[in-house]
């Protein structure tokens, strides 16, 4: 016997009026169709390129699966999954980071600089989790912490040792360097606009409050899914000319 009771509802009870809900389920949904798509596309690049592409399938496709997960959970308690929320970010962010140093190989980056910004990532994100559930009552602190983290990745990659290696590489991959350096300046600056809206701070009467799960799952999507097709777009392109 288990000490907890567990419903699980693989069909759900998806209201007509659960909007969170809903965007969990069309999380899933393109998660999957994304994940899908980057993996049958594979076999059309160099070699060079498939592993970047392989890459963008696997960010999407470990986050489908964590959708999964996480639309079981509300639809069961009604709760934000924070956990695999968080799981899903650990595991995926750092894939992120792994995109960049895999598109300036082709100009010599070195591995340091990928486990610079793995590291980073990982700093952003444990912090983040911490203020969102260990110490609620000091989200801010560790939200700030978490956002110190996230400007120096920004930074690395708009002015450091990552735009020198996309300037030096020139081309299709500096054009898709940038594309990716604006996803990460604004695609990801939705997530700490997520995190005011479902913790308390000095932030929270200018922001209110609101569905921390709304917001994530629409960033997700535009990050996962857009970064994904940039990279898969780099490759389409590098292997025209
Ligand atoms: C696929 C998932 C992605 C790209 C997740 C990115 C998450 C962030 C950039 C989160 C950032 C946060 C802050 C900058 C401060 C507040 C806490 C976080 C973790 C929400």
């Amino acid at each position: 016997m288990t000490n907890f009771m567990f419903t699980p509802s693989l069909i759900g009870k998806l209201l007509p009026t659960d909007y969170v809900g809903f965007t969990f389920f069309v999380g899933c949904m393109a998660m999957m169709a994304a994940s899908a798509f980057f993996f049958l596309s594979l076999n059309q690049f160099d070699k060079k390129w498939r592993t970047s592409v392989l890459v963008s399938g696997l960010i999407t496709f470990i986050a489908a699966v964590h959708y999964f997960y996480m639309r079981d959970y509300w639809a069961s308690f009604g709760e934000s999954p924070t956990f695999f929320r968080y799981v899903d970010w650990t595991l995926t962010v750092p894939l992120m980071c792994v995109e960049f140093y895999l598109i300036l190989k082709v100009a010599g980056a070195k591995q340091s600089l990928m486990w610079k910004m793995i590291f980073l990532s990982v700093v952003m994100l444990v912090t983040g989790y911490l203020g969102e559930t260990v110490y609620r009552d000091q989200a801010a602190l560790w939200g700030f912490i978490s956002g110190v983290a996230y400007f120096v990745i920004v930074y690395e990659i708009w002015f450091g040792s990552a735009s020198k290696l996309a300037a030096a590489a020139g081309g299709n991959v500096l054009a898709a360097h940038k594309i990716l350096c604006w996803f990460v300046l604004v695609g990801w600056a939705i997530y700490p606009l997520g995190y005011m809206l479902g913790t308390d701070g000095w932030y929270t009467e200018f922001v209110g409050k609101g569905s921390v799960d709304v917001v994530y799952n629409i960033a997700d999507a535009i990050n996962k899914i857009g970064f994904g097709l940039v990279v898969y777009n780099l490759a389409l392109q590098s292997q025209k000319d």
